[in-house]
């Protein structure tokens, strides 16, 4: 898709962006006294992050949220996606608000306001309170009502001054990775607990959208779900059944009940879960009407029923995700005629690349910048298919703390160089700044630098 012969042209009023999250780029501050979170826990304990690494200082956002907000808007970015850190704002995960924590974030809106950017929170990009996981975190029902109050308490502060508010960032990843697989806080591997940490992410979003309703009634409110289509390796029954679970078990998990009021009944047989989490309501709740999805999408998965490593010889990006940018166009689409949103925002795309070709002192990613123009064509397609999409935010803004694998995968369209913290943009941002400015996506992706 790279070649596409002719530049073309997003729709007025479409939106382009960047996004990051608090754990991943904060850091702390002597000035904020701050609750432990979960990612903090984990990070302490020896061997899971690869690198070693944790977030105390991460890209220390904490000081330099201001110079950051400047580079936003030298890169022309009018929509900013971070998130809030729920133990900076209520330590415990419960109870008093910590007001140099809240102080920080209404200095962030406001500043994001006066540069011109459009903030747009995420309320929960899995730092959970340490103090609610002491209680069991996601696995307790208790904790989707804590979220729902937290909530609350953001919508009345910050209210006026925030358009859209979105509940959760990939309850798929706190449920299953941080449950089942345990490569993400709090690191348990038990499948019954990732279905009831998934059931309460849910409940608790849907509780949130009730609270927010109320107290931020001019705001549009959703969620951020992470899909990675699934599709078998060949017609073999076998192939198929498998690539249906996996489709059922990482992508209509969340958004069906959220849209049907019901989980995905062959899912349910084929995982022989007995729902005994659910109490009667809870559905209701779960599909309370959204205005907005925030869809993350990165890369797709072939499924083989006997193990093969697939597909072969396909491009990968440094997390060795295949780079199909396809399956983002056939996502929307599905997305559109299965669910009928009324707005869809591509609230993360983007690739950690090896970032090694630096000639003048500036990273040059052609290798981001063509991952970036596919799937914006991508994009640009799901618009001529009828799909209501509303913009699209870059992940990430900079390099940061990527999660299990520490520093060393960049996601960044700015360098964050490790030793000083200085922002240099790669060449990606500058390329990604003259789509920003002009809404046109050139034929194809080439280095402006
Ligand atoms: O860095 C993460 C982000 O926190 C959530 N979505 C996927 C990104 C890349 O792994």
């Amino acid at each position: 898709m790279a070649n596409i012969e002719t530049p073309r042209r997003f729709p007025d009023g479409f939106f382009f962006g960047s996004a990051t999250s608090s754990f991943q780029i904060e850091g702390r501050s002597n000035d904020i006294p701050q609750g432990d979170s979960i990612w903090d826990t984990f990070c302490a304990e020896p061997g899971r992050i690869e690198d070693g690494t944790h977030g105390l200082v991460a890209c220390d956002h904490v000081h330099r949220w201001r110079e950051d907000i400047e580079l936003m808007a030298s890169l022309g970015l009018s929509t900013y996606r971070f998130s809030i850190s729920w133990p900076k704002v209520i330590p415990d995960g419960t109870g008093t608000v910590n007001e140099p924590g809240m102080a920080f974030y209404e200095a962030i809106v406001d500043g994001l306001l006066d540069a011109g950017i459009t903030p747009m929170p995420t309320l929960y990009h899995w730092d959970l309170p340490q103090a609610l996981q002491d209680r069991g975190g996601w696995t307790n029902r208790d904790t989707a009502e804590a979220f729902a109050n937290y909530a609350r308490v953001m919508a009345e502060r910050l209210g006026e001054r925030i358009p859209t508010w979105m509940t959760l960032n990939e309850p798929y990843v706190s449920a299953v990775l941080g449950h089942v697989t345990g490569e993400h806080a709090p690191g348990t591997t038990n499948l019954e607990a990732g279905l009831a940490a998934a059931h309460h992410l849910l409940l608790g979003h849907g509780l949130a959208i009730a609270q927010l309703r109320e107290a931020a009634p001019h705001a549009e409110l959703g969620i951020v779900l992470n899909f990675t289509p699934a599709e078998p390796a060949t017609d073999a029954p076998a192939d198929v059944a498998l690539a249906d679970v996996r489709h059922g078990f990482d992508n209509e998990w969340y958004i069906h009940p959220i849209r049907r009021g019901e989980y995905p009944t062959a899912t349910v047989e084929a995982l022989g879960w007995d729902q005994s989490v659910v109490q009667d309501g809870d559905l209701d709740v779960i599909a309370a009407p959204i205005d907005v999805l925030g869809v993350n999408y990165y890369t797709r998965q072939v499924l083989s029923a006997v193990g093969q490593e697939l597909p072969f010889g396909t491009p990968r990006t440094e997390m060795d995700w295949e780079i199909h940018a396809p399956s983002l166009h056939r996502l929307l689409t599905w997305l559109n005629e299965e669910y009928g949103l009324p707005k869809i925002v591509i609230t993360e795309n983007g690739a950690a690349m090896p970032d090694n070709d630096r000639a003048d002192g500036r990273v040059h990613d052609q290798d981001r910048i063509d991952y970036l123009h596919d799937h914006l064509s991508a994009v640009l397609s799901a618009i001529d298919d009828g799909v209501p999409m509303a913009g699209y935010l870059a992940w990430s803004l900079m390099d940061n703390f990527e999660w299990a694998k520490g520093y060393a995968k960049r996601f960044g369209i700015v360098e964050v160089v490790p030793e000083t913290l200085e922002r240099i943009p790669k060449s990606s941002a500058l390329w990604f700044e003259q789509l920003a400015r002009t809404g046109v996506l050139p034929a194809s992706g080439s280095d402006p630098h």
